[in-house]
């Protein structure tokens, strides 16, 4: 018998998300947004299914993410921002604390919280990530947002837990 295969499907459709903005790059980060709204849409997102969040900078993502995601409200929560190497001194703790604290808020919530965030050497190749030029990052957060959150929906218990069946 083959496995049975389970994967998130593409539809947004009945799906509610919320998106954190930074509001440090805010030329950029709302070219995140924009992209992660035009990919909602793109899956049948409906705009009032989406909800859009601004804190200060990326480090202030990960706690607005989580009091969201506690809200019950949303399928998923979509953090976007712009840390820049050759902008800050500090460019180590504040994508490394946002990179971690995102994978916390998702962890302690059991709600999807997904990466969008651009880290950068210089200012144009956060520009080239943020659809200036080609890819958008908070395009390619909001499918994966799309694809977990279907997913985690077809995960449901069935028959018992692994340990109770081999006992
Ligand atoms: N926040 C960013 O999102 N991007 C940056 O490039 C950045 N720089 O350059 O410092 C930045 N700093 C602010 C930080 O996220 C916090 O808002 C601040 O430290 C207050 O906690």
């Amino acid at each position: 018998m083959e496995p049975k295969i389970h994967s998130g499907s593409l539809k947004a459709d009945g799906l509610r998300f919320a998106i954190v903005e930074s509001r440090w790059n805010e030329l950029l980060t709302t070219k995140l947004t924009a992209g992660a709204v035009d990919a909602l849409s793109r899956l049948g997102s409906r705009n009032e299914d989406i909800e859009v969040f601004k804190v200060p900078g990326s480090f202030e993502l990960p706690l607005a993410a989580k009091r969201i995601a506690e809200t019950g409200r949303f399928d998923a929560v979509i953090c976007v921002g712009v840390v820049i190497r050759g902008e800050t001194p500090h460019f180590e703790y504040v994508a490394g604390e946002a990179a971690s604290g995102i994978t916390q808020a998702a962890l302690s919530t059991n709600v999807p919280v997904l990466f969008g965030i651009v880290t950068a050497d210089t200012v144009e190749q956060a520009m080239n990530r943020c659809g200036i030029k080609s890819g958008n990052k908070g395009f390619e957060a909001a499918m994966s947002a799309v694809e977990i959150a279907s997913l985690l929906g077809q995960i449901v218990e069935e028959g018992g837990t692994a340990a109770g069946r081999a006992g």
